[in-house]
């Protein structure tokens, strides 16, 4: 193994920038030039690219981090990739040539007229970019603007670039439009009353990975030209293998400003259709957007998976029709009332859980004839000891058995991972005067019939008053939604995140049930199972429930 350092090189006047996108992982192959991470200041996007060839070993930044110049990327193996060790040193990008001379301003190129105040501002020498598009016009005429504004936005296939005002004013002519193609020294826009920025050095559009290529120095810099620099690939280039990508697959076009500008609202610029050229997201875009979910009309898809607000959270976003607003007063009296606290809580997760997990329910019957006899001289026999054995607690019991025989279903699934539970607690939803709380029997699997009946007893109790704790309510591998106590006959119960599954029970019913000979009264108790069906398919649905009635028609199998 040739272990090589790959770190952020030169990048200009830049003192800090910040991660914005991981384009390897560790495993990946990664090829000379190719790139790593995009980093981000608020006037460029850029690619830092790979120093050698090799496989990626570890990876020493992630999304958010502030990187400078020398800050290890990753760590590469450079033998994996048959590319030699590099000779002492050789793991630091080479320093950038220009910035060993005194950086020059990024700014428009000016010519200030003799006549007059006004001032000319031209394209910069932008260093290797040559017959750059015009991808965004930052400013209109009449506006006053600030020295080291940006004005335009122009890309090469290599990065995009903001060309800020070299000085203040009010903008009297432009002479660029979206898409035009421009080089150095082509005219952009005249200010008049002009102020010159204070810190023409302060600000650099370009910086550059200087490993990447060796760069041309101009011997006397123009006032406001830029470095001349050698420029990575653009942010918006994603290899195909990242699997660091958001899954939507869909990255967003946009330059480092409407990014920041979007950060900083906290919109999410993927979930957003860009309306400038070649279907770029603008600045306006991501303003409207902002007025559409502050007004209601839109939502985000966080907004969307937290349930969002009002009855029709999510509709629009999904492609439906909105949500119906009704002047129900129009049609005969009416009260509002707030939702309690834990009725909202509980309706933003069955929201999200109905939404976002692909249910299927499986209806079954258990004889429970037998066990209600056993349970009924029990409870005789215990009337003393004050504990009630219920129909619930036995379920659980047979529920444990269950999962462990059909262990997918005290699973949860994370990515593309099923994390495997080895203990086995056990949730139950619990009916209350402020809405449905679910408290969790853990180690179920440890816990008699008796001590599960306590406890759900004592659990039930704390429910009702309110005086449930985060610890008494976490933790579930599976629950039981018992209607048992009230009545009905099946239903479908909402699996309750991240489980994979959960067991709806009612009433149970004196049936006539074919023996083989004649029709027997029997005990039948409904269960009604709702599985994911990413993680369960239909024939282990069956199986589980089968397994159940077989447990609940006769307890005894619980021991094979
Ligand atoms: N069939 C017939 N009778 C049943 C039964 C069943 N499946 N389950 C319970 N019963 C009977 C009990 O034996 C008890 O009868 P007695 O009073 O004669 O002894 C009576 O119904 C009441 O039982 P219970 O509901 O107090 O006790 P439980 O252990 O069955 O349930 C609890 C406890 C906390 C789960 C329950 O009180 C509750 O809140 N259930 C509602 C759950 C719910 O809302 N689920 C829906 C979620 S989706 O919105």
């Amino acid at each position: 193994m040739s272990l090589i350092q790959v770190s952020v090189p030169d990048i200009g006047d830049f003192d800090e920038v910040s991660v914005i996108e991981m384009l390897v992982a560790v495993g990946d192959t990664v090829e000379k030039d190719q790139s790593l991470i995009t980093v981000e200041s608020d006037k460029a996007s850029i690619e830092i690219p790979s120093s050698h060839a090799g496989v990626v070993k570890s990876i020493s930044v992630k999304l958010g981090d502030k990187v400078k110049q020398g800050v290890v990327v990753l760590e590469l193996d450079s033998a994996a990739a048959g590319e030699s060790a590099p000779t002492a040193g050789a793991s630091d990008p080479a320093p950038n040539q220009q910035a060993a001379s005194a950086p020059a301003s990024p700014h428009a190129a000016v010519s200030v007229s003799s006549a007059s105040t006004n001032v000319e501002m031209r394209i910069p020498d932008i260093g290797d970019f040559k017959d750059v598009a015009v991808i965004e016009i930052l400013v209109h005429v009449g506006d006053t603007v600030a020295a080291e504004q940006s004005l335009i936005t122009v890309e090469s296939d290599k990065a995009s670039v903001e060309i800020p005002a070299s000085h203040a004013g009010v903008l009297q002519s432009l002479s660029v439009k979206l898409g035009d193609i421009v080089n150095i020294g082509d005219l952009i826009a005249v200010v008049a009353g002009s102020a010159p920025a204070a810190s023409a050095a302060a600000l650099s559009p370009a910086p550059a990975p200087a490993q990447v290529q060796a760069v041309s120095t101009p011997t006397t810099p123009v006032p406001d030209a830029p470095r001349s620099v050698a420029v990575p690939s653009t942010s918006t280039v994603i290899p195909a293998h990242n699997p660091t990508v958001a899954p939507s697959g869909h990255q967003p076009y946009a330059s480092p400003s409407v990014r920041k500008f979007a950060r900083q609202l906290g919109v999410p610029l993927e979930q957003l259709k860009g309306t400038g050229h070649k279907s770029r997201i603008t600045q306006e875009d991501v303003y409207n957007f902002t007025k559409e979910v502050m007004a209601g009309h839109a939502q985000t898809q966080a907004q969307v998976v937290k349930g969002g607000s009002g009855s029709g959270a999510g509709g629009e976003a999904l492609g439906l029709l909105p949500w119906p607003v009704v002047d129900f007063a129009k049609f005969g009296p009416v009260e509002r009332r707030d939702m309690s606290r834990i009725k909202k809580i509980a309706a933003a997760n069955l929201h999200r859980n109905w939404v976002l997990i692909p249910h299927v329910t499986n209806h079954d019957d258990a004889d429970i004839t037998d066990l209600e006899a056993f349970r009924l001289l029990t409870n005789k026999e215990n009337e003393k000891a004050g504990v009630k054995v219920t129909m619930l607690a036995f379920l659980i019991k047979a529920c444990v058995a269950a999962l462990k025989k059909f262990p997918d279903f005290n699973s949860s699934l994370d990515g593309e991972q099923l994390v495997m539970k080895q203990y086995f607690h056990i949730g139950f939803a619990a009916d209350t005067p402020n809405g449905l709380v679910v408290p969790v029997i853990k180690d179920a699997d440890k816990k008699g019939v008796m001590q599960i009946s306590a406890e759900m007893s004592e659990l039930a109790k704390k429910a009702r008053e309110g005086k449930l704790g985060p610890a008494d309510m976490t933790g579930a591998c599976f629950t039981i939604s018992s209607l048992g106590g009230i009545g009905g006959r099946y239903f479908t119960p909402i699996i309750n995140a991240p489980e994979v599954a959960i067991l709806g029970v009612c009433r149970s019913n004196m049936e006539p049930v074919w023996n083989g000979k004649e029709f027997e009264p029997r005990l039948m108790l409904p269960l009604s199972l709702s599985w994911d069906h990413r993680v369960i398919d239909g024939a282990s649905a069956a199986r589980f429930n089968a397994y159940l009635g077989q447990i609940m028609a006769d307890f005894r199998r619980i021991l094979l």
